[in-house]
């Protein structure tokens, strides 16, 4: 039978396992050989790899720790800690947002399984830390706009763990300055996020609003999918309908079908002469039955295999980069929500990979 699980059982065995044996004669080196006792001469005396999956250094994905970020360029994929949730309007947390994806990280290997692809066969990937949060949410966007120039400058596709939604206006500003052309905004949420202020400042419900000010993001550019439900603001509602952003509901996820909704709205990021689109996901788009972990959770939204379907479509046709913002630990049970950031970004890496949009 030719299913899915056929096929993904003849990629693996196409899978290449050079970079994996470079690594572990690294790791051997670095890690000194085990014991004499212990036979399997994977072990080591000190943990250098991925083995034990609860031990070790979190850094995300196991990836690298780069140090020194004048070296940013040396890698494709950097993963980038926002911790920063003074943008936070009720429940707060998401300061522990990065660490939380980056413990529940250790759960993954590289390789996935649908799509026959181990990561670091394909991409150098390496976890720089974190953007250093100041408390103030101007002088945050300054810091996270100028650090994603820097890895965007640098030829390096930036993964930002936030950190409370606020910081999409910096991390949006960052791509928009190092790119010349056109920038499109792909958002999945409950929220559209297009307030103009809340409590006087630039708040999370707010970030779209002023990334569609700025020069180079045509508000016909951005795409808002998952939206509904309770918590949304009229004044947003109406700018959104004003600057001509598209938006689709969880109902038109019902109506179209997750392949047609990442269709129109690859169609629209895209759309006149757009040369890079930025996904940004807050994770309250997921059904709050399912990931509570959130400053504002609302039921009726995506179920997970939905939303990692959805999110592989819309890199098929390549980004520019992404973040997974609002997971927010303190409210995380049993680190669900955590879990769903990360393998949002696992499954957003594995489509690019796959659509050579990265590592080719
Ligand atoms: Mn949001």
């Amino acid at each position: 039978m030719n299913t899915n699980g056929q096929k993904a059982l003849e990629l693996a065995a196409q899978i290449s396992t050079t970079e994996k044996e470079k690594r572990k004669v690294k790791e051997i080196e670095m890690g000194l050989p085990a014991s004499e006792s212990v036979t399997d001469e994977n072990i080591t005396t000190f943990v250098r790899g991925e083995h034990p999956s609860y031990a070790g250094l979190a850094t995300f994905l196991r990836s690298t720790y780069l140090e020194d970020v004048s070296k940013v360029g040396e890698v494709d994929v950097a993963f980038v800690g926002a911790p920063f949730d003074a943008g936070t309007t009720f429940r707060p947390g998401t300061r522990f947002g990065p660490e939380a994806m980056r413990n529940i990280s250790k759960l993954y290997q590289t390789y996935h399984f649908e799509a026959g692809i181990d990561l670091k066969e394909h991409i150098k990937m390496a976890d720089i830390g974190d953007i250093y949060s100041v408390h103030n949410l101007e002088k945050q966007f300054d810091q996270l706009s100028k650090a994603v120039s820097h890895i965007v400058n640098n030829g390096t596709f930036p993964v930002v763990l936030g950190g409370d939604h606020s910081i999409a206006y910096g991390t949006i500003k960052g791509l928009a300055e190092a790119t010349e052309g056109k920038v499109g905004v792909i958002q999945l949420d409950r929220h559209l996020d297009m307030q103009e202020k809340e409590m006087d400042e630039r708040m999370h419900d707010t970030p779209l609003f002023h990334a569609s000010n700025l020069p180079n993001v045509d508000p016909k550019n951005i795409v808002h999918i998952g939206i509904g439900g309770w918590q949304n603001d009229v004044k947003g509602a109406l700018a959104a309908k004003e600057r001509g952003n598209t938006v689709l509901t969880m109902d038109d996820v019902d109506e179209l079908g997750i392949d047609r909704i990442a269709e129109i709205a690859l169609e629209k990021a895209w759309a006149d002469g757009v040369e890079a689109v930025y996904l940004t996901i807050d994770v309250d788009c997921i059904d709050s039955g399912i990931s509570m972990g959130t400053g504002w959770p609302e039921p009726g939204g995506f179920l997970p295999r939905e939303v990692l379907r959805l999110v592989k479509k819309l890199a098929e046709k390549g980004l520019a980069g992404l973040e997974v913002v609002e997971v927010s630990p303190p409210y995380d049970h049993n680190n669900q929500t955590a879990l769903m950031g990360t393998r949002i970004v696992c499954d957003v890496l594995s489509s690019l990979v796959k659509n050579k949009h990265l590592g080719a």
